[in-house]
């Protein structure tokens, strides 16, 4: 296993930390015991969860006004997954990589794979882009990919998503996620149904392309880049794509793809109820699709998220098995910090979510005491559970302080030097 972050790095900031960790673990094993519940299979459940990392979230984002691009950004799709393998080998928390094609130029398809067992990652969704051009394509996607009125362009986007299940197959992944950027800006520019219709039929081929252990996640977004109206524009639309396709198509939801105060956690609800919840985009919003850092400014909607889906877990909801990503723009800070704080914010509400006592919230639910309800999940969220994310990460030979112990390890100002570094680069916001 190459390991990207020296050992000895790690071991020495755990050092440091270790002795105050075993206490402040024990002391919340004291008091989870209290409310019945035993740290140390809690600890577990987090310990085997895991989120997939976005390839080019380990590249500085932008807004349409600039980018800002920081030191040693890495150049290809091998030093993006040098980056990542960073984030899982301090967090222990990040064990797949999802690919962009063509953001990420794959030639060599043996030598990624073998790169990416070699850092200890797999590789999760695969995602296709049909909103923007790549060099010398023959139909522009301008007005449209999978839903363009020019079937030549229509058959490309086809073509492209094709494409990328073939590359998907070489590496290991199993899904294939589509998100397009098709729509109008102005009211009369697209007819409705007939673009629907186009897109329908340009997703059956793409369905009928997928190998039976696959599943296809398309994902809703409500504006942008299109301002009047997209095609897949809401959670209700995604879910006739997917009853339409057939049972390996899934609804992927991207939080930061909803208009602001919508309650997102009940549509996570539906999707679960109807078995067509794919998978999440985690990110964070304060307006729009802001592609903020994970639990940066509403951590109680991450948490009440997560309810939804310890809920489904434990009782079992059939066919429940969602994909875990992170999509965010990291614009103004290290984008490997920002993943790791992020990585760390999704574990945080799945064990704040699994400490919630269900029975009692259940018994509030019968008897509609509405305020005893609502404490219960508060009290869930109040109770810092750092100490079950840092020993599950100690355990598994991660860093007690991710974030802490790789500025310690001098990452960034190394792979400055072996980097120079290159206009543009693959960041952007889905
Ligand atoms: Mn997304």
């Amino acid at each position: 296993m190459t390991s990207m972050i020296s050992t000895s790095v790690i071991e020495a900031e755990n050092e440091s930390r270790k002795e105050a960790l075993k206490r402040d673990y024990e002391g919340l094993g004291e008091r989870l015991s209290r409310r019945g519940i035993d740290i140390e299979s809690i600890k577990r459940k987090v310990a085997a969860y895991g989120v997939a990392v976005p390839s080019w979230g380990v590249g500085t984002g932008g807004t349409r006004f600039a980018r800002f691009p920081g030191p040693g950004e890495p150049r290809n799709i091998y030093d993006k997954l040098e980056d990542c393998g960073v984030i899982h080998q301090l967090t222990r928390a990040t064990p797949s990589v999802s690919l962009h094609i063509p953001w990420d130029t794959v030639s060599d398809l043996s030598a990624l794979k073998e790169k990416g067992t070699a850092l200890g990652l797999s590789f999760d969704a695969m995602n296709s882009n049909t909103f923007s051009d790549a060099p010398g394509q023959a139909h522009s996607y301008k007005f449209g990919s999978l839903t363009h009125t020019d079937a030549a362009t229509r058959r490309q986007a086809v073509e492209h998503n094709l494409e990328c299940i073939e590359i998907g197959k070489a590496l290991g992944s199993k899904a294939l996620t589509v998100w397009i950027g098709d729509g109008s800006n102005f009211p009369g520019q697209s007819n409705f149904t007939r673009a629907f219709e186009r897109y329908l039929d340009s997703m059956k081929q793409v369905y009928a392309a997928l190998p039976d252990d696959w599943r296809v996640f398309t994902e809703h977004k409500m504006y942008e880049p299109a301002f009047y109206s997209t095609v897949v524009q809401d959670w209700g639309t995604n879910y006739l794509i997917a009853q339409e396709l057939g049972p390996k198509a899934f609804c992927l939801v991207d939080l930061g793809h909803h208009a602001p105060n919508v309650n997102i956690e009940m549509i996570v609800a539906r999707l679960i109820q109807f078995r067509k919840l794919g998978g999440f985009h985690f990110n964070d919003s304060k307006y729009g699709d802001d592609d903020l850092d994970t639990g940066s400014i509403d951590p109680y909607r991450l948490f009440l998220v997560f309810n939804e889906l310890v809920d489904a877990e434990t009782r079992g909801a059939k066919g429940f098995d969602p994909a875990h990503m992170l999509d965010q723009s990291h614009n103004v800070t290290d984008p490997i910090e920002s993943l790791m704080t992020s990585a760390t914010e999704v574990c945080r509400a799945y064990v704040q979510a699994l400490i919630v006592d269900r029975e009692a919230l259940d018994g509030y639910q019968q008897e509609n005491d509405a305020l005893m309800a609502s404490e219960t999940l508060k009290l869930a969220f109040r109770t810092d559970v750092e100490p079950i994310l840092a020993m599950a990460r100690l355990e598994a030979g991660g860093a007690i302080a991710p974030v802490a112990t790789y500025r310690a390890s001098g990452y960034r100002t190394k792979v400055a030097v072996e980097r120079p570094a290159v206009a543009g680069g693959g960041g952007g916001i889905v």
